[in-house]
């Protein structure tokens, strides 16, 4: 059975798309649109009752979520093209950027920017809803900006986030930087400069490309 790869284009599911396009790995695609509801629909919520993208149904049926258990499967799964690094410090330097990249950036800043409603109080009268909008938003713009000037202090001047080669790290850190560019919030030098490497790696053009963006 062939991967089956649930996505939505310019999402946090890029990233993996990034992962999955680099292992040369045959894959269905499957599209959702978030705005739509596709990822609230029975059909989907019984293969992913956390009702999120990414997630990916492997061989043998079993379903997998969460972008750090995702891009961790598949660099073990195959290992030759060396998406986590062998030496064990290293390869927990690429699991911490995921997971501060995924529950930090993503997790508790963009989710304020992209999904503000879920952040508001129950009941809120009309006239609130503004000013209540703003300061979720207001907060979202302040954690991701906190979040890579964190970034900036510790990302190498060259290569990629863990070494010289690509890794998972640069998979998740690819997605927040784009976000960044997309939703014009300011990155700091080295952030700036890894993200322009990161665009330059052909498979991640190719990736952009297949997903609508030039
Ligand atoms: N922690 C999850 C986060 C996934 C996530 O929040 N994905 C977003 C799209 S980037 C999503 O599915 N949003 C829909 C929603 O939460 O309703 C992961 O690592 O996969």
């Amino acid at each position: 059975m062939t991967l089956k790869f649930y996505m939505t284009p310019g999402s946090c599911s890029t990233g993996l798309h990034v992962l999955l396009e680099m292992l040369e790995l045959p894959f269905e695609a499957y599209v959702l649109n978030l705005p739509a509801g596709d990822h609230r629909q029975p059909a989907y919520l019984a293969l992913n009752p956390k009702g999120t993208i990414p997630a990916l149904v492997l061989d043998d049926g079993q379903v997998l979520s969460e972008f750090q258990a995702i891009a961790f499967w598949l660099a073990r799964r195959y290992p030759k093209a060396g998406l986590l690094p062998d030496d064990p410090l290293l390869a927990a330097r690429a699991l911490e950027w995921m997971d501060y990249v995924v529950g930090t950036v993503h997790g508790q800043g963009y989710t304020r920017l992209f999904t503000t409603e879920a952040y508001l109080p129950a009941g809120l009268s009309t006239d609130d809803q503004p000013a209540w909008r703003d300061a979720v938003q207001a907060r979202g713009r302040e954690i991701v900006t906190q979040a890579f000037a964190l970034m900036e202090a510790r990302l190498p001047e060259a290569g990629f986030a863990v070494g010289e080669r690509f890794s998972v790290a640069d998979a998740a850190l690819l997605y927040v930087l784009f976000w960044a560019d997309k939703t014009r919030l300011p990155l700091p030098p080295r952030c700036a400069a890894l993200y322009q490497r990161l665009r330059a790696v052909p498979v991640v053009q190719q990736v952009l490309r297949e997903e609508g963006y030039r």
